[in-house]
């Protein structure tokens, strides 16, 4: 089960402040939920062994101790931890954020860069390192979602609508991406690669008449 845990498709090993976020948020639920099952098991297992300590409560305050309390002290701190996560994620203006639009269609994600004066690829998704980047995902048929897991949280991608993902990756390499809605029988090969390139070499990889999944437009 833990082997599920790595490979290029893990949330669990972030490669982006966005990707950390939500992994830090992941860790911090599961301790969350880990806490309150042991707190329910060791409360159940003295009603087990020592019954007469168990019968000195009466049941209205086990359900306002057990049912109310208990959870409200375990939860209300996780739903602000979540709340003020999710705010973070949000693509706010501020940070100068480079735009790349996504198209979705059965099966397949074409990708065009306004900043490369209009360069588009299909499979293939080219991002600068270490910057912000916001990416417009609509679709041109169904209901498709974009998603990174590595580098960011996903988006749907809905016919006639925008919709902006915040992403940003630490440092160059090679990540995948893929399809995160059921959108036909080719879904499970919508996927895409994802190449970060140092932010220095990135115009000029743009540029580059041999640029990987290039398309004329
Ligand atoms: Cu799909």
């Amino acid at each position: 089960m833990l082997a599920g845990c790595g490979g290029p498709l893990s949330t669990l090993d972030p490669a982006g402040p966005a990707a950390n976020s939500i992994a830090t948020l992941w860790w911090v639920l599961l301790a969350g939920a880990a806490l309150l099952f042991l707190l329910v098991m060791v409360l159940f297992g003295i009603t087990l062994l020592r019954p007469q300590w168990a019968r000195k409560v009466s049941p209205a305050r086990w359900i306002m101790l057990g049912g109310l309390a208990l959870p409200a002290i375990v939860l209300t701190p996780l739903v602000v931890f979540a709340l003020v996560t999710g705010e973070r994620l949000l693509p706010r203006p501020a940070g100068n954020p480079l735009r790349i639009e996504a198209e979705a269609r059965q099966w397949h994600w074409t990708f065009t860069y306004p900043a490369g004066g209009g360069v588009a690829t299909e499979g293939v998704l080219h991002l600068p390192a270490g910057r912000p980047i916001d990416i417009v995902v609509t679709s041109l048929d169904v209901i498709h979602a974009f998603w990174i897991p590595r580098l960011a949280g996903k988006i749907d991608a809905i016919p006639g609508h925008a919709n902006r993902l915040r992403i940003e990756a630490d440092r160059p390499g090679t990540y995948e991406g893929l399809c995160n809605e059921f959108c036909g029988k080719g879904h499970s090969g919508m996927r895409f690669d994802v190449i970060v390139h140092p932010a220095a070499d990135y115009d000029a990889a743009l540029a580059a008449p041999d640029l990987a999944g290039r398309i004329a437009r």
